[in-house]
């Protein structure tokens, strides 16, 4: 399968290229190829060009990483830890062949051998250890850290299959592993020393130790974590940092004697039961797994990263009252929130701390991000599965829980609703551990993701112990990484923006600014809009090549990519595109704004609804982009395995953003800061950032439509049927009955009719309530595309004004406010003076 478009070039920053440099980097990756991958250059394959050119970049990484590390302990700095159970990092080689300032260097080194950069590029395989925004997130505060030179540890699972591949077939989707590491990983140093045994199960015995409560837990199973490190280059080279995954393996492979006695798989089935944990990620996204298998995988990754960072302060430090002077620990989501009971756990059983003392240095050492206020969402496990598999954290719990129920009582005497709303004990759905709760009680900070979404948490589900706990909460409104959704994705506006604003933009965005005043030089906006054409030709081509669907590159390029969620609405948009179609069929010769419709989006493989929105939108496109009688005025395609690669090709062409999901649902969203950085103007919903962008870009400049969080709320207390506003909307009943009858599904009519049902009368998502707000919402966006001079205004303003959503912002708001660490500029000094 063709991937990126091959004759794209990075941008050039204009100085010539070192020739020295070249012959140098040429020399060693023939080196690489004849002595690490045992080939003459003339046997070599594409995979093993791009494995030499990826090891021989990974020897310079290496040595600014040692570099760095050697510094931050010799000055003692604190560290901060960012546990999380995803890292959407995408391609590496790119990323940090840019941030290594060695784009040009390779390239010709390259060139001269005969090889195309951006041929090896595609070689890498995607690492997609992650499901969406909250593991593209991790991945982005990896890289905003070292590049400001924060010392840091990524904690993660080395999955062997990541997020499953998506197929489409029929319309429907299929998923398949994700075989990522079948060439090998050219990023990664496995740590065959660095080892630790993970528990589960067994009993607890207590001992009175001088009145203590310390307890001897016998495990009943122990699992090996391995470490395999990837550095991780900030830009401008200047600091690396780790990711360090762990991988599961049994410390018993295999048992000979019952090998021997003919049980070849019984013999290993210790092995199979421990690879388990780090087989796969769990592809449900804002959905808790709730499967024994996904705990396990929790508790591992935070038993060895607790371990593992704890012996590295014993090593410095030589004890542990000082941890959070040097530790800061950042739980992304609940899916670390066993940080709290396990490093009770080790400082009071393992080494003897009062109670007392022990849980003072564990909420100043953790932190914890909420993600999203779903309550379906918010992780519970049942007290059962705790007791069999995490007996001593169970107890733990419990005391932890005493304690704080007790502070509630004090607090609000006699109030047995305040006490089970805050309680880490869920007692009404059978009894359950909530995750939620017990990371806010254990953490110093809880920060939400948007201004709105903060709020909200104060409102909402943890209203009551915000109350308890006030001031702990916090806003960190996200942010991205320009080095990749700018530089990386859109050369061609990274050029452009260099010449108009100057080459330091890329090194501070906020010089971005100075954009403005090219709003209305018409020679620019010309200039402007050649750079979105040429990304859109590129990736009308693509979808030429994999879908054998003809695009206009002038059309307007309307862009949803995201997890296919009913919250986030996909089924709002295909349904005005329904409308639409109708809509042009009527009257074919009016003046329609041409339009394509792109969607991408994976579906959580039991999300039954979300797979029937894909097959929707796949149905509507071969109707829609078939039938002559609309002239090509609208096309709809949907393209399948979404990942971090393919977003770097979709959104810079995009010219309109959807960011549709229903108010007060979208935590924060990353990608409308993507496309809105890359000059698409947002449609959206006040939910999320979508807030933040608008007062960033100025209400001009982007499209407002629909219901607020609070409408939302109260609408939902009046019911659910929509039966009166379709009545009242006459196009909005036509696209239901266009859907409902099987005009997309003739061979089977009633294909949609969950779909149509849920729309008439039960309509959580306010689809139906949102859509006419909606469909004139895109009908004011055709009438600005038609004045091609302020849609090309408002576009090079979100360009100019999206500054403030750099990722470097939010992780220097982290290290203020949450992990009390300096942070460095973005240019070292030696290189600002080179420059
Ligand atoms: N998010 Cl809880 C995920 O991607 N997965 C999850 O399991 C949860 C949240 C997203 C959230 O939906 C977006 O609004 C955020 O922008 C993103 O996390 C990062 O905070």
């Amino acid at each position: 399968m063709t991937d990126q478009p091959s004759q794209r070039s990075f941008v050039s920053t204009g100085q010539p290229v070192d020739e020295l440099a070249v012959a140098e980097i040429k020399s060693d990756i023939l080196a690489k190829l004849r002595l690490t991958i045992g080939k003459e250059a003339s046997q070599a394959t594409q995979q093993d060009w791009y494995h030499a050119a990826a090891l021989t970049l990974r020897d310079r990484i290496v040595h600014r990483w040692l570099t760095a590390d050697k510094e931050s302990y010799d000055a003692g700095r604190k560290r901060v830890y960012y546990l999380s159970l995803e890292f959407l990092i995408g391609r590496l080689f790119t990323d940090a062949l840019n941030n290594m300032g060695l784009m040009k260097v390779f390239e010709t080194a390259l060139g001269d051998l005969g090889v195309g950069l951006m041929d090896l590029r595609k070689c890498e395989p995607d690492a997609a250890l992650g499901n969406g925004g909250l593991g593209r997130l991790a991945a982005c505060f990896m890289e905003s850290m070292s590049t400001l030179q924060i010392p840091a540890i990524g904690y993660g699972i080395r999955y062997d299959f990541g997020l499953f591949r998506q197929v489409i077939v029929d319309g429907w989707q299929h998923e398949y592993p994700d075989v990522w590491l079948s060439f090998g990983n050219p990023w990664e140093f496995q740590r065959p020393e660095v080892v630790y045994h993970v528990h589960f199960g067994g009993g607890v015995e207590h001992v009175d130790d001088k009145g203590r409560d310390r307890a001897i837990w016998h495990p009943g199973e122990t699992v090996q974590a391995v470490a395999y490190d990837t550095p991780i280059v900030g830009w401008r080279g200047q600091h690396v940092n780790a990711l360090r995954l762990w991988s599961a393996r049994s410390p018993d492979p295999l048992k000979l004697d019952v090998f021997n006695s003919g049980d070849y798989l019984g013999a290993s089935a210790e092995e199979a039961r421990a690879e388990s944990i780090c087989k796969f990620l769990y592809p449900n996204d804002e959905s808790p797994a709730g499967r024994e298998l996904r705990l396990r995988q929790e508790y591992f990754f935070v038993s060895a990263s607790l371990q593992d960072l704890i012996k590295r302060h014993l090593g410095s430090d030589g004890q542990l009252r000082s941890l959070s002077q040097k530790a800061a620990v950042q739980l992304n989501d609940t899916h670390p929130s066993l940080a709290v009971a396990e490093l009770m756990r080790i400082l009071v059983d393992l080494h003897n701390f009062r109670w007392d003392e022990a849980w003072k240095i564990t909420v100043a050492t953790l932190s914890y991000t909420n993600h999203t206020l779903l309550p379906e969402a918010l992780e519970t496990w049942p007290v059962e599965l705790f007791e069999r598999l995490l007996p001593r954290h169970l107890e733990i719990i419990y005391r932890i829980n005493a304690q704080h129920l007790a502070l509630a009582e004090q607090r609000a005497p006699g109030d047995i609703d305040y006490r089970a709303s805050v309680s880490l004990i869920d007692e009404k759905s059978g009894r359950r551990v909530r995750m939620g709760q017990l990371a806010f009680v254990g953490s110093h900070r809880i920060n939400g993701v948007s201004a709105m979404h903060s709020d909200l948490m104060k409102e909402t589900v943890f209203h009551d112990l915000n109350h308890l706990y006030s001031g702990r909460i916090t806003n960190k409104t996200n942010g991205i990484t320009f080095r990749r959704w700018l530089t990386l994705a859109n050369p061609k506006l990274t050029s452009l923006l260099c010449e108009a604003c100057g080459d330091a933009i890329v090194d501070d965005p906020t010089l971005l600014t100075s954009l403005e005043s090219y709003v209305a030089d018409s020679s620019f906006h010309q200039k402007f809009r050649a750079v979105k054409h040429h990304n859109k030709v590129q990736l009308a081509r693509l979808i030429g090549e994999r879908m054998n669907v003809r695009l206009d590159p002038s059309a307007l390029f309307d862009v949803q990519i995201k997890r296919i969620h009913e919250y986030k609405r996909q089924l709002l948009n295909i349904l005005e595109a329904v409308a639409l179609y109708l809509d042009i069929k009527d009257d074919p010769q009016a003046n329609w704004v041409p339009r394509v419709k792109i969607f991408a989006g994976k579906a959580a493989a039991s999300y039954r609804y979300a797979k029937l929105i894909i097959k929707l939108i796949n149905d509507v496109a071969e109707v829609v982009n078939n039938d002559p009688a609309i002239g090509g005025k609208l096309k709809v395609v949907f393209m399948a395995d979404y990942n971090v690669s393919l977003a770097e090709t979709i959104i810079p062409a995009a010219d309109l953003s959807e960011q549709i999901s229903t108010a007060g649902m979208e935590a924060s969203g990353t990608g409308n800061m993507k496309l809105a950085l890359n000059g698409a103007i947002t449609i959206g919903t006040l939910d999320g950032a979508n807030i933040e962008i608008r007062d960033n870009v100025g209400t001009d400049n982007i499209a407002i439509f629909g219901m607020e969080a609070g409408d939302v709320m109260l609408r939902r207390q009046q019911g659910l049927d929509a039966t009166d506003i379709i009545r009242r909307s006459p196009r909005l009943a036509r696209a239901i009955d266009a859907i409902a009858s099987g005009l997309f599904s003739p061979g089977e009519p009633g294909r949609f009719e969950p779909i149509a049902h849920a729309l008439r009368h039960l309509d959580h998502y306010m689809v139906s309530a949102d859509f006419d707000s909606y469909y004139e919402a895109q009908r004011g966006v055709d009438a600005r595309w038609q004045t091609t001079p302020a849609w090309t205004r408002a576009s090079i303003l979100n360009v100019a004004r999206m500054a403030w959503f750099s990722s470097d912002r939010t992780i220097r708001e982290y290290a203020d406010d949450i992990w009390n660490v300096p942070v460095g500029p973005v240019v070292a000094p030696a290189h600002a003076q080179r420059a």
